[in-house]
């Protein structure tokens, strides 16, 4: 399976992130990408198609802002990375305002996604890295594997989180979409779900989104993926959430997995669009599942029995010196 991977996803390097009240080294940190990129070996090159497959997912003024965000953030004099203070709750007033505050207000959802100097360059090229994957897809290739970072499934139409600021699997999907290959199934398997995603595509009947993840009861992002969350309007009943309690092992994770599986494959998809998280990893220092290395392989031969033409793009995983052998595990079991 090729691998794609932009240099240039290497820029986006903020300092820290507020977690469990204080501030810790940010944990999407540049090593993940070493640790992958040594286990997986050789990379292809990504080329650049531009905004507009990104404006399919996000609007102009969300791209504006992940512009000038670090910018502005200076001219106002702070030290540091940007980062929000203040989010404006459920019903507020929807207000475009000038002040960087307010603006890392509207256009995020939590406090572990700062803005640093090469976030937008990075972002963009993740994004890119997604679409020369899906393009593999399209010259034939059955399976490819986009090395994205940073991730992408936490980010909604107009809004960053989690350490993703824009959708790659989402402005993958409607680029496969765009390019005619029918309905597509994304299905999400990081630790966290993929609220993003989920935002993006909810009300859409033609993307069916399934996700197997930590019970938002007690993991991040605590206020999506709950099992009586089904999808809206025309796409009632094309979303499907298995939360899962922390603990879980592979015997219990499979037997979810294979629900999802089952529903995506009742929906008639064309292509899948694979988040993959290795954050499940028993060893991940901010998550709770049990998964093993080895437990990879089988997890994604499951996936690849779809029969359908798949782009993993890459979301989460923390454990730093496993992340790439945990990787490579999946990607040969596919
Ligand atoms: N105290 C992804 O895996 N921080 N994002 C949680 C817990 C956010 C993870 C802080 C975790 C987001 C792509
Ligand atoms: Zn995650």
């Amino acid at each position: 399976m090729r691998v794609f991977w932009d240099e240039r996803q290497r820029r986006h390097a903020p300092v820290q992130e507020l977690h469990n009240g204080g501030f810790v080294p940010f944990a999407e940190h540049i090593g993940r990408v070493d640790s992958m990129l040594a286990a997986l070996g050789a990379t292809h090159s990504v080329p650049d198609r531009g905004e507009a497959p990104l404006l399919r997912v996000h609007p102009g003024p969300y791209l504006d802002f992940l512009k000038s965000a670090f910018i502005d953030w200076k001219a106002a004099g702070r030290p540091g990375d940007a980062a929000g203070y203040v989010w404006p709750v459920i019903g507020r007033r929807a207000l475009e305002l000038d002040r960087i505050d307010a603006r890392l207000g509207q256009y995020s959802m939590d406090a572990s996604t700062p803005i640093a100097e090469g976030t937008w360059e990075s972002a963009y090229w993740s994004a890119q890295t997604a679409l020369a994957g899906l393009e593999a897809l399209l010259a034939g290739d059955r399976a490819a594997f986009a090395l994205c970072r940073p991730p992408g499934h936490h980010a909604g139409a107009d809004y960053m989180g989690g350490y993703c600021y824009l959708n790659n699997a989402a402005v993958a999907a409607e680029a496969a979409w765009a390019a005619g290959l029918g309905r597509v199934a994304i299905l999400d398997i990081d630790y966290h779900h993929g609220n993003g995603t989920q935002d993006i595509f909810g009300a859409r009947g033609d993307v069916f989104f399934a996700s197997v993840h930590a019970d938002p009861r007690t993991d991040y992002p605590f206020f999506w993926g709950h099992g009586d969350e089904g999808g809206a309007g025309e796409g009632e009943g094309a979303t499907l959430n298995l939360p899962l309690p922390r603990g879980t092992g592979i015997r219990d994770y499979e037997a979810a997995l294979d629900k999802a599986l089952e529903a995506i494959a009742a929906f008639g998809a064309g292509l899948l669009v694979c988040s993959f998280g290795a954050d499940t990893f028993a060893g991940d220092p901010i998550c709770a599942f049990a998964l093993e290395t080895a437990d990879y392989a089988p997890v994604a031969r499951r996936i690849a029995s779809l029969g359908l033409p798949s782009l993993v793009v890459m979301e989460g995983g923390y454990a730093v010196d496993a992340l790439g052998e945990n990787v490579a595990s999946f990607l040969r079991g596919f």
